[in-house]
């Protein structure tokens, strides 16, 4: 499917619209509608102006007062608005609703996010991903409205009109459905075949995982030397990326990078993206980074911690990174954060300050995962010698004797095979 927003020949205007509930300050409002601003201009779009209403619920068939929406509908019309966003999820009958009294396309926060990561997606995983999310979004939302779009744009091509039209546009979009599920499965195979392979059962897996925009590219690079695309926009990556990394201490880990995490995250689209973050849910460990000179650093490590919880990642080793400290000028504020976080580092992953102390960290973090272990190896098995170097993190090694003797880190899944040479265990530090 293509992007919604980005399709037209000239920049389109749109307009913002939010809610003040009960349940929300207006600060957390202002918040969700500076995010939203930030998302619609990373989509491409232009932001015209935006508008809040205060109601205790919202109202069951336009989500905002009727009133309001005319007015609202007035002030689009004189500023030739394009689109209206919505900064919470629609349901399929206000979307129709508000598109009758707008006269325009109507979006909320989730289509939005569906299209920039539509924009974003170059894998092949990740287009039928992010197509699939966006299907099952548009499934129920279906109205004539789109039906004539997509046929404007050359899109699903339709013949009659009306409600026969409408049940046809649902067909093609099932089938659609059903062919991506196939696909998705076929090339989902094919990675998981690769990511199995030597090297994921050789060396631990961390992943880096944050905010959108937090500077987990930025990290992965500046890690590891790798030049993963890293950029000002929201969702800048979205197909994880895994590279080595070879820590001071010898231990080699494998790192990955993967799509930025949002508040209010649509669950379709988490549903979606399983796959690609099952390297999250499969790591030893994780590097949460945070945007320390982001006004919402807090409420974003809730988001992400919420995130990881529904994706089944949470309670995993991690440490957590405050990255962007060469904008931070708030020392005070960030020993706070230290005393929260006791193991978290302070880095700039642009300038590198503080990146030693976190390659420590990482080794600190994942040595309890290996034991610590003396060896008594015959010379002559110059292959287990061999081996063992290449596999664990030899600590001593002392070829003078009848055997070699060595104390080494193994990691657990090598245990068998070097156990009828290990002589004891000794105390990890
Ligand atoms: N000043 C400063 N800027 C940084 C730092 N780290 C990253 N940035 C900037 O922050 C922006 C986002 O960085 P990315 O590395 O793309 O962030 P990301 O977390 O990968 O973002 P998504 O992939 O979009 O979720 C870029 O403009 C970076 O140059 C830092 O330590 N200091
Ligand atoms: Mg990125």
């Amino acid at each position: 499917m293509k992007a919604l927003i980005s399709n037209n020949k000239r920049t389109e205007r749109v307009f913002l619209i939010g809610l003040e509930l009960k349940s929300r300050s207006a600060f957390d409002l202002r918040d969700s509608m500076d995010e939203l601003s930030e998302l619609a201009t990373s989509a491409g779009a232009d932001v015209i102006g935006d508008g809040t209403q205060k109601l205790d619920t919202p109202v069951a068939g336009t989500f905002i007062g009727t009133g309001k929406a005319k007015e609202f509908a007035n002030d689009c019309r004189e500023q030739d608005v394009d689109t209206v966003i919505f900064d919470d999820e629609l349901s399929p009958a206000q979307s129709r609703n508000l598109e009758e009294v707008f006269g325009c396309k109507i979006l909320d926060r989730t289509s939005l996010i569906l299209d920039i990561f539509a924009q974003r997606a170059r894998s092949k995983e990740g287009k039928l991903q992010i197509e699939l999310a966006q299907l099952q979004h548009l499934l129920p939302r279906l109205t004539r409205f789109w039906g004539h779009l997509s046929r404007q744009k050359g899109g699903i091509g339709m013949r009659g009109d009306g409600e026969t039209q409408l049940e046809t546009d649902r067909r093609r979009v099932q089938d659609r459905i059903s062919k991506i599920l196939g696909e998705l499965d076929i090339v989902r195979r094919q990675r998981s075949t690769q990511r199995n392979g030597r090297q994921r059962k050789l060396w631990p897996l961390a992943s880096i995982v944050g905010y959108t925009n937090a500077g987990k590219s930025t990290l992965l690079n500046a890690l590891t030397g790798a030049s993963v695309f890293a950029e000002e926009k929201m969702f800048a990556t979205l197909d994880p990326t895994t590279r080595r990394l070879r820590l001071p201490t010898n231990q080699n880990v494998l790192l990955t990078d993967t799509v930025g995490f949002i508040r209010k995250l649509p669950h379709g689209l988490v549903e979606a993206f399983k796959a690609t973050l099952e390297e999250v849910v499969e790591a030893d460990l994780l590097l949460h980074v945070v945007d320390m000179s982001h006004p919402q650093a807090e409420e974003q490590i809730v988001a992400v911690n919420a995130v990881l919880e529904e994706i089944g990642a949470a309670g995993k080793p991690t440490i957590m990174v405050f990255n962007k400290i060469d904008r931070f000028e708030n020392q005070d504020l960030l020993n706070k954060f230290y005393e929260r976080f006791p193991h978290a580092v302070g880095i700039s992953a642009k300038t590198g300050a503080g990146i030693p102390s976190l390659l420590a960290e990482i080794g600190t973090q994942l040595r309890p995962i290996r034991e610590f272990v003396e060896l008594d190896v015959p010379h002559h098995h110059s292959a287990t010698i061999a081996r063992l170097h290449e596999v664990a993190q030899v600590i001593e090694r002392n070829y003078e004797g009848v055997n070699a003797r060595f104390k080494a880190r193994i990691p657990p899944h090598f245990h068998a095979e070097f156990a009828p040479f290990i002589v004891q265990e000794l105390q990890t530090v």
